[in-house]
Parts: C-alpha cells; structure tokens; sequence
C-alpha cells in the first residue's frame, strides 16, 4: 500500500462540486478496457524559439527534443497502442503538446478552448482527426476555457484544475459533455499561501520553481495505474492529493471494500507526471535530476517510490528524457491523447 501519510486539509467546500451530489452509485459503470490508440503531434519548427514557457530565459535544442519525441512515440507503442500522429499545426508552437486540445472518454471527445491565443488554432487538426474516427466531437466555447492538462480521468472520476487556463465555464461545459461522470473541481490557487501570511514569501522563493506553481493540475500529479494516482510529495501536490482523497467517489463508495484510489507520494515533483497505459508506466529518466545529499540528505533515489510502485503492481516500466519539453512547461501526459 503506497498511500501517503499527507497532512489533513481544513478546505472542504461543495461549491466547486458539479455533480458531486448525485450518489456515485448512480453513475456509468467503469469499463477496465485500457487506451488502443494514442494521439501525437509532429514537433513544429518553430518550437525551440515559440513554445511558450515560464522561464523566458531557458533555450530549447530542437534537435535534442526531436530525438525526446521520437523516443516518447517508441515508449508508447510499447503500451500496445496504435498511433496516430498528426501534423504540427502551422503556426502553433506549442502542437505537439497535443493533450491540451482535447478530452477523450469513451467514443466521445470534448475539442477544448485555449485561454492562449497562440495556441487556439490547435484544435482545428485535433477536431479534424476526431471527426474522421467517427467519435462524437462536442465543441467548447466562449467564454469557456481549458487544457486537458487539468483534467485528470481516473477511469470512474473527473479531477480538473481551476487555473489561468482552465476556468469554472470549462469545467461545466466538460460536465455537460460526459454526464456519465462524476466532476470535481480543484481550486489550484486556494493551496497557495495568501499574500499576508507569514508563509508567503518563504513560498514565493520556492516558487521558481514550476512544480510549485505548476501550469496544470497534471503538472503535479497523474494516473500511474489502476486506482493509482502519483502526486509530487510537496507541499502543494500533498495538498492536491489530499484533497482529492476527500472528494473523490470512489473512495467514498468504495470505502468499505478497501478499493480506493491510493496515492503515490514522489519526491522530485517533476516525476510525478508519468503515463500509465495497459500496464506500462512511462517515466521521466530518474537520470535527468540530481539530487543535492548535502542539502536533502533523505530524500530518496530520484523516481525510487514510482520504481517500487511499479513493482509491486507489476506494471513494465519505460525511461524517457523530456528534458527539452520541461523547458516549456510540458512533460509525459502532455504530448499525447490516450483513448
Ligand atoms: C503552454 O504553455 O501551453 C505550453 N508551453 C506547455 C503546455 C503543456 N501542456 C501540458 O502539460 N498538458
């Protein structure tokens, strides 16, 4: 059992529940049947000097991330998928950060809206592909907005990050496009310390760091398997986790069955993005961080929690270097679409 020892929050308000009220038994029966295709976007061009990034300062080998790309698709097709690659979008830096343009359960996709306007052309060849394999395409609008990379699907739930690119209308659009599930909203910026609080600065300087300000929920925190979720074990994804334990369905229906989601705690918050597909667990190479033994000398071995949860579960494991992807704020779920 890897659930985590997290501390206990004091936020539990239902205003950001959709569907929370209606009873989970009442809800769609899950099918365990996993992906069979993944969705991938070409590298576009102009990617190491567009993609847009939190540290403006940071420079992106081109070659380096074609190579990262490549080695992503093959650690995909390892997951027994098909894939399905597709163009860059012209013009659209960021399209091989394919996630953020849709949202797929079932035969249904939900074609999002950006918040960025560099980025809004990008469902033009998403939708497109959909629509040629025949899935119904819901289409969000204004003044909606969304990334997939807030939405985590545990299979049964819905978690979405409310956050500068996900607001509460996308949310609700994401509610009323698969009524079947049941939705929570996470209010990402109620973990951050208020302004005024003695914490806040202390936590201002942590904060150059994106795992701390993460862009998406799934910065922070993904599915690594069946019932599985990894969550960066700092303050803010333990925050995260934690409220996710409290709101999620399956716990509470599932409670007395000791079925619940379990939580995997992981030390270097940038791991914790990890793609699980038909029993394979794909993980950013623990070799891309170092960690520093005279300031944290604890910590354990870089992606050592996520080795032995795959273990245990019996899950394979793949090793991908995204470091160039990182640069722009990106990681493993971000360049597919599982469905
Ligand atoms: C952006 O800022 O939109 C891109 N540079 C990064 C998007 C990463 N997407 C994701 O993690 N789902």
């Amino acid at each position: 059992m890897f659930a985590s020892s997290f501390p206990s929050l004091t936020c539990r308000s239902d205003k950001f529940f959709y569907h929370s009220r209606r009873p989970f038994a009442t809800l769609r029966q899950h099918s365990n049947q996993g992906p069979q295709k993944a969705l991938v976007r070409e590298l576009s061009p102009q990617f190491a000097i567009g993609a847009l990034r939190t540290h403006k300062a940071l420079s992106i080998d081109l070659s380096l991330a074609k190579k990262q790309h490549q080695d992503y698709i093959s650690a995909l097709a390892q997951c027994n998928v098909h894939i399905i690659q597709i163009p860059a979008e012209d013009g659209c830096p960021d399209s091989s950060f394919v996630e953020d343009t849709a949202v797929v359960v079932d035969n249904r996709v939900l074609i999002t809206n950006s918040a960025v306007k560099s980025r809004s052309k990008e469902r033009l060849g998403v939708r497109n592909i959909f629509e040629e394999l025949n899935y119904t395409v819901v289409n969000m609008d204004h003044p909606a907005t969304m990334d997939g990379g807030d939405v985590l699907f545990t299979g049964k739930e819905f978690f979405v990050g409310l956050t500068s690119r996900t607001n509460k209308y996308g949310i609700e659009a994401l509610s009323r496009a698969f009524p079947g599930y049941r939705v929570t909203a996470i209010p990402m910026n109620r973990f951050f310390p208020k302004k005024n609080s003695p914490k806040y600065h202390t936590f201002m300087s942590l904060a150059s760091s994106s795992a701390e300000r993460p862009l998406h929920l799934k910065s922070i925190c993904s599915v690594a398997g069946p019932n599985a979720i990894a969550f960066a074990n700092s303050q803010l994804g333990s925050a995260i986790a934690n409220y996710m334990q409290d709101h999620s369905g399956v716990s509470k229906a599932l409670r007395h069955s000791g079925k619940s989601l379990s939580f995997v705690p992981v030390g270097i918050p940038e791991l914790s993005n990890v793609v699980y597909a038909n029993g394979t667990l794909i993980m950013r190479d623990p070799e891309e961080f170092e960690v520093d033994r005279i300031q944290t000398p604890f910590l354990a071995e870089p992606g050592e929690e996520l080795i032995q949860f795959a273990e245990f579960e019996g899950l394979n494991i793949a090793f991908v270097n995204m470091s160039e992807f990182a640069k722009a704020d990106g990681a493993l779920t971000c360049c597919s679409i599982l469905c």
